[in-house]
């Protein structure tokens, strides 16, 4: 027998015993919450699960059934999903019970990286509009279109280093994040990008005099690529530097990592790069760090004001759906993300719809899809 109903008291109990019968492979093709009988209005909640096997049959009779199964192929949901989000709060139990489409929906929001909470708010909202427009009678898409609806509602991506500059002086922009994030070698690839590949001209100063070898670091990039690179010490070096520098059409300002606790530190940076030189400040976050840490980290290094985000590493995690709690909490957009250590290539300028399908996942998906596209980077700038 290809398919089952198994009555239980809750979905935990129901999953033990889709598993004893069907192995940890089983899919779930429906659920349901078993109407009291009259008779016994004081009876407990029991609760209704369909599944079947999670590999077809070669017979003909369990390859028809799966043809009609794939009908409803984003309806099923794995067992492995089905535990994950039977887990959590936030009355799944109901979600499951009466929106059984969304849990695998919810249950790969989850995979991404998106937190518990965000992912039941993004699902519940969608099945709410869903309904609304149902009810209103309007033409209704699949839910995983709501979904990415909500999804979208949250982001932002802004390419802030395209803008033509006619204003007679430089666009100039600070990178300022925690140490190691990787500031110097995005300075370094954008710095690329933007003078061999845009023909702009384009000037990089490191206000960087913590760490040994920092202005080294950036001036070694710079001679590769013939660009002016100077080191400032202080704020009135930095009005010098740009002084000298304004004849450039963009200037990168490579600023010294520092802990986010560190106050001192941030008052400093803060009273170098703020003022009347309007610089934009892009803060450099690691896909790679939690999101506690990213919330902390952005909450100090909101004294620079920082105008978009730049999200590094996302070669090092295939959980990046953090980044839109991130974005989501601290409204920023984003500028530029990178995915990998090769400079100049792996810088990525996103847009709306490549941000989400680095967000969802789907990238990832991509890239360990066959061995010919396990090599291939997500898309150069
Ligand atoms: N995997 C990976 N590594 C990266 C990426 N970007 C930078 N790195 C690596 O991260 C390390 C630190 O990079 P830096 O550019 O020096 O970082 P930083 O933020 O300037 O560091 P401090 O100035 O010391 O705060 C280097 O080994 C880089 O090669 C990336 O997108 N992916
Ligand atoms: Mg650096």
């Amino acid at each position: 027998m290809n398919r089952r109903i198994f009555k239980a008291r809750n979905i935990q109990e129901a999953m033990s015993k889709v598993k004893e019968v069907f192995g940890p492979d089983a899919m779930i093709i429906s659920t349901r919450k078993i109407p009291k009988s009259p008779r016994q209005p004081y009876s407990k909640d029991m609760i209704e699960v369909e599944a079947k096997p999670g590999k077809p049959r070669e017979n003909s009779e369990a390859r028809a059934e799966d043809n009609e199964i794939k009908l409803l192929k984003d309806e099923l949901v794995s067992i492995k999903d089905m535990i994950s989000v039977a887990g959590l709060g936030y009355g799944m139990h109901n979600i499951i019970c009466n929106q059984f489409g969304s849990v695998g929906l919810l249950a790969s929001l989850l995979r991404s990286g998106i937190s518990e909470s965000k992912a039941y708010s993004i699902v519940h909202k969608a099945c709410y509009s869903m309904e609304r427009d149902q009810k209103q009678g309007c033409e209704v898409t699949s839910l995983k279109k709501y979904v990415i609806k909500e999804c979208v509602r949250w982001i932002e991506a802004k390419n802030n280093f395209k803008r033509d500059n006619n204003s007679g002086v430089p666009h100039v922009a600070a990178f300022a994040g925690p140490t190691g994030v990787g500031k110097t070698t995005t300075i370094a690839k954008l710095a690329a990008h933007l003078s061999l590949r845009k023909k702009k001209r384009v000037g990089l100063i490191s206000i960087d005099n913590y760490r040994v070898g920092a202005f080294e670091q950036l001036k070694s990039y710079a001679s590769i690529m013939g660009l002016y690179c100077m080191q400032a010490y202080s704020r009135d070096d930095l009005v010098c530097a740009l002084d000298r520098m304004k004849a450039m059409d963009i200037v990168l300002v490579d600023t010294a990592g520092h802990s986010h606790y560190d106050k001192e530190r941030m008052d400093e940076l803060s009273s170098v790069i703020n003022g009347d030189y309007n610089i934009s400040v892009h803060l450099v976050l690691s896909a790679t760090t939690d999101f506690i840490n990213m919330k902390e980290a952005t909450k100090a290094f909101s004294v620079l004001k920082p105008d978009t985000y730049v999200f590094t590493k996302i070669d090092e995690t295939k959980r990046c759906g953090k980044i839109l709690d991130q974005v989501s909490e601290f409204k920023l957009p984003v500028s530029l993300m990178t995915n990998g250590q090769k400079v100049p290539e792996d810088l990525i300028i996103p847009d709306k719809k490549k941000l989400l399908s680095i967000i969802l996942g789907k990238e990832q998906e991509a890239q360990s899809e066959g061995s010919s596209r396990r090599t291939q980077k997500y898309c150069k700038v």
